[in-house]
């Protein structure tokens, strides 16, 4: 940990006291897509379910069914303020908006598709009759571009389910949503806060804005379409029992993992999990096509990180600069041939003698090999000095350092960062958010901030940390 979180805001004056998790949820989803106030429900006392950075799908009672419009459609989506990538989602967003439901509802979704090819949904992990079950060709005609296709089904479990697109190279698009079913009896013990995050990861080549669904090596990774720092966090008080569920659809399993408090995992992709069977942890795997319920009680007040514990999902942007346009920081060398200056091969193939090492999968036994780092040409001074780890003048190496260290703690202000330790957002990067635990009075601060629109700032009693 860069900065101690121990610290915490002293004289705080309490505002607006008695806001309801209902309320917080209403004004957290202010993603791009409409949201509607009527999509949150309160099944059997329940907290609504939270789903920050993305919005929630608005409903309609219609003959006795809860019905959804769902659009499927391109989507432009800011990972990070100013890289903005053309993805494919649903109404506007991306991963689609939640669906939110109780067990037992009639429910019928008037499907649209505005994509540019083909497409179908698919209702991951629920007990939908054959035709419903949205797989193309084997339950269900392909909807072509411009055609609609109503489901509708009961839905008798609970639990934390997904609704996806069941064309691979889609679900790597973006083609992902949260579906929800609230139990009729209330799960106990209850939680406060609920919240819903889907994981995500992307292949986005430099100066590219659509990923590559062929590649599989990563560097963009998300959580509910927003790579750390811009991931909202999750706003929880002093004392409350919290339930995160982590949905994943990808190529990559996620190890996440929550700092300062142990939990359990109370469902899985099939439904509840039996008390009996919860133990301790603090890192759960949430492996593809999974879904992992956790609840905690939030005992520690403070910043606590949340995040895949795989270190390549803790950056933003990897991009391997070993090889010919990696020596020198600067793009494609002066004094080589476009071909042998950008890499491209024309001779041999990708572990010979000639290329290999210049493309960085070298033993380093042959004379090409140089010595590089992923940030090789940061020297100081240089065009990438601000975005080094801190380093002192005695703890210079060449070729280091590894790390990146790139705060952007004004680009991403939103009230729910506020009063965050100065520099937090170079510590938050990729598949990362926090869970910030505070004490009453200064829940009900952050809870105004939230209500205000307010994101800038001092708290009162000083950043955070010491
Ligand atoms: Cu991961």
């Amino acid at each position: 940990m860069f900065f101690s979180r121990r610290n915490f805001l002293q004289g705080v004056i309490g505002l607006a006291a008695g806001l309801k998790a209902a309320d917080a949820a209403v004004k957290r989803n202010t993603g791009e897509a409409p949201y509607d106030k009527n999509t949150v429900i309160q099944a059997g006392g329940a907290a609504a379910v939270e789903t920050p950075d993305m919005p929630k799908l608005p409903y309609e009672l219609k003959d006795g069914a809860k019905l959804f419009r769902l659009i499927a459609e391109p989507v432009k989506r800011d990972f990070l303020p100013g890289k903005v990538f053309d993805v494919w989602g649903y109404n506007g967003s991306m991963p689609g908006p939640a669906i939110e439901v109780n067990q037992g509802d009639r429910v019928r979704i008037h499907f649209e598709n505005r994509l540019p090819e083909a497409t179908t949904v698919h209702w991951h992990g629920l007990e939908v009759p054959i035709n419903m079950d949205g797989v193309p060709a084997i339950s269900q005609p392909l909807v072509m571009p411009g055609e609609s296709y109503v489901y509708e089904f009961t839905v008798h479990q609970h639990g934390t389910f997904f609704y996806h697109s069941h064309m691979a190279m889609q679900e790597m698009m973006g083609m992902i949503g949260l579906f929800i079913i609230h139990p009729k009896e209330p799960y106990t013990p209850p939680v406060q806060k609920d919240f819903g995050l889907i994981l995500q990861e992307w292949a986005v080549l430099p100066n590219n804005t659509i990923p590559n669904t062929l590649s599989m090596e990563f560097n963009w990774l998300t959580i509910n379409g927003k790579a750390g720092p811009a991931t909202t966090p999750l706003i929880v008080k002093l004392g409350e029992r919290v339930r995160i569920r982590f949905v994943n659809l990808g190529m990559d399993h996620h190890p996440m993992h929550l700092h300062g408090q142990q939990f359990v995992v109370t469902g899985t992709e099939g439904g509840r999990v039996p008390e009996a069977a919860w133990y301790p942890q603090n890192t759960v795997l949430v492996g593809v096509a999974q879904a992992r319920n956790i609840e905690f009680e939030a005992k520690y007040a403070g910043d606590w990180m949340l995040h895949c514990h795989l270190p390549h999902h803790m950056m933003n942007q990897m991009v391997s600069m070993v090889g010919p346009m990696g020596h020198t920081g600067m793009g494609l060398q002066t004094g080589m041939g476009m071909e042998e200056g950008m890499g491209i091969i024309r001779q041999g193939h990708a572990l010979s003698e000639e290329l290999g090492p210049g493309l960085g999968r070298g033993m380093g036994l042959t004379a090409q090999e140089r010595p590089v780092s992923n940030l090789v040409g940061a020297e100081k001074g240089g065009a990438h000095e601000g975005h080094m780890t801190p380093q002192t003048e005695k703890g210079r190496v060449p070729g280091f350092p590894q790390d990146m260290w790139i705060p952007m703690d004004e680009e991403v202000a939103r009230p729910e960062t506020y009063g965050l330790a100065p520099g937090w957002s170079g510590a938050v990067t990729g598949m990362m958010t926090l869970v910030r635990v505070f004490p009453p009075s200064e829940y009900e601060k952050i809870v105004g901030m939230i209500r205000e629109g307010r994101k800038k700032g001092p708290l009162e009693g000083g950043p955070r940390h010491h």
